[in-house]
């Protein structure tokens, strides 16, 4: 069996999706997602300039050999661009395989160990009443797990994770269009201040059982992020998410000393040998790597293994800056890990994307359901995709009130 061609197509329904379609000379496809968000270009170049003329001619089927051919065989390794182009060819090579067994992916695993995967949804208000009414719209339509973001009072622009309009939901490439970064203004006393009070209010009017995470967005010093954690424990939070600068592990020790918050990281990290002392020290309790920048599924998988020796559960990426295709590789591994914790579901489900990216995947009371369809069991329509092209866009900065710049 060989590989026979490979495209790379670029756009999509509100966002710039990067879709990698590997032929064979068998007449099965295989598909794959590099979507970088806000640089979607960069593996798509990486993609056609370089690693699909490598591709052509090798058996698919082969797929740990090519991922180690592409990784190992390139003196400048690793790094998000490259990852994310790896991850691609990985998934898609997966899907391959998958498809000539005439199985769902996740019997190559092992099997399912779960009927459906705990999902979370994004709560967000500009203020906290808005945050309150968002909370019960997704706790109406079922959902166990909601992350809470909140505009801080004071605050001149929007915290993180939260539109800039009242009542708009965030998207995340319209709200980044343009030729530069929109600037945000950051201000942890205030932050620190507001946030306690907004998870108390959170916890009061829904009770025990909803499961609430937050995000910081990398936005503390490691001695402030203690101190968040300290004053959230009695709010139980499911997870506390980047408190501070995903590349210094080491800040993670002080924040473990004092405080028993569940900690959650990776979103940014792009390999094994990022998450490896957090996972080994224990200190985080759900690693958040995704299949597309942590290179597939290939190198996710093995990722997963070494969280589940530590005690360390899955909370895979899952913002709309990948495409479906990159959700259904998480999907399958969710439905098999033994140490699966849960899983951010925000693709933009609208009813274009649903026609870029057809399959049978579904999310019902806040559960995961994986399709049974063999391989991925997502596709891809090529007619549908001329419809779109690309858009520049950047994530926004963030500075300090004077002017100093922050962590985005
Ligand atoms: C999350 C993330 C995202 C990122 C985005 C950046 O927890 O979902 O923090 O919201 O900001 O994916 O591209
Ligand atoms: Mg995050």
């Amino acid at each position: 069996m060989k590989i026979t061609a490979a495209e790379v197509f670029v756009g999509g329904p509100g966002k710039n999706y990067v879709t990698l379609k590997i032929m064979t000379d068998q007449g099965i496809y295989g598909l794959g997602d590099a979507t970088l968000n806000n640089r979607e270009t960069l593996p798509a170049a990486y993609l056609q300039d370089y690693l699909i003329p490598c591709l052509i001619g090798r058996d698919p089927r082969n797929s740990e050999d090519i991922w180690q051919y592409f990784y190992r065989g390139a003196y400048f390794r690793g790094g998000p661009i490259a990852m994310a182009a790896y991850g691609a060819i990985d998934m898609a090579l997966w899907d391959i395989k998958a498809k000539l067994a005439d199985m769902p992916l996740y019997q190559l695993f092992g099997g399912k160990s779960r009927e459906g995967a705990l999902v979370y949804a994004h709560a967000q208000g500009t203020d906290l009443e808005e945050l309150l009414d968002s909370i019960a719209g997704y706790q109406e339509q079922g959902y166990k797990a909601v992350r809470v973001q909140c505009g801080i009072p004071g605050m001149p622009s929007a915290s993180y994770g939260v539109s800039a309009q009242k009542g708009k939901a965030h998207n995340y490439i319209t709200d980044f269009q343009g030729d530069a970064p929109h600037e945000e203004i950051w201000d942890t006393d205030k932050y620190l201040r507001f946030i306690p009070r907004a998870l108390d209010r959170i916890r009061g009017q829904f009770g025990d059982e909803l499961k609430l995470l937050h995000d910081v967005h990398h936005r503390l010093l490691p001695r402030e992020a203690a101190q968040l954690g300290k004053e959230l424990e009695p709010y139980r939070l499911f997870w506390l998410e980047d408190p501070t600068p995903a590349e210094d592990p080491a800040a993670l020790r002080l924040i473990r000393q004092h405080t028993t918050v569940p900690i959650a990281i990776g979103e940014v990290f792009n390999s094994l040998w990022d998450c490896k002392q957090l996972i080994e020290e224990r200190l985080i309790d759900f690693i958040r790597i995704s299949a597309t920048y942590g290179g597939g599924i290939t190198h996710l998988k093995r990722i997963v293994d070494l969280a589940a020796l530590h005690e360390v559960r899955t909370g895979f990426h899952g913002a709309p800056s990948h495409s479906p295709i990159s959700m259904a590789a998480q999907a399958h591994l969710n439905a098999w890990a033994p140490n699966f914790g849960i899983q951010e579901y925000l693709v933009l489900d609208t009813p274009e994307c649903d026609a870029l990216f057809p399959s049978e995947h579904r999310v019902e009371n806040g559960l995961f359901h994986v399709s049974d369809q063999p391989g991925l069991g997502v596709d891809f329509d090529e007619s549908e995709a001329r419809r779109y092209s690309y858009k520049r866009g950047f994530h926004p900065v963030a500075r300090l009130e004077d002017g100093t710049l922050w962590n985005y």
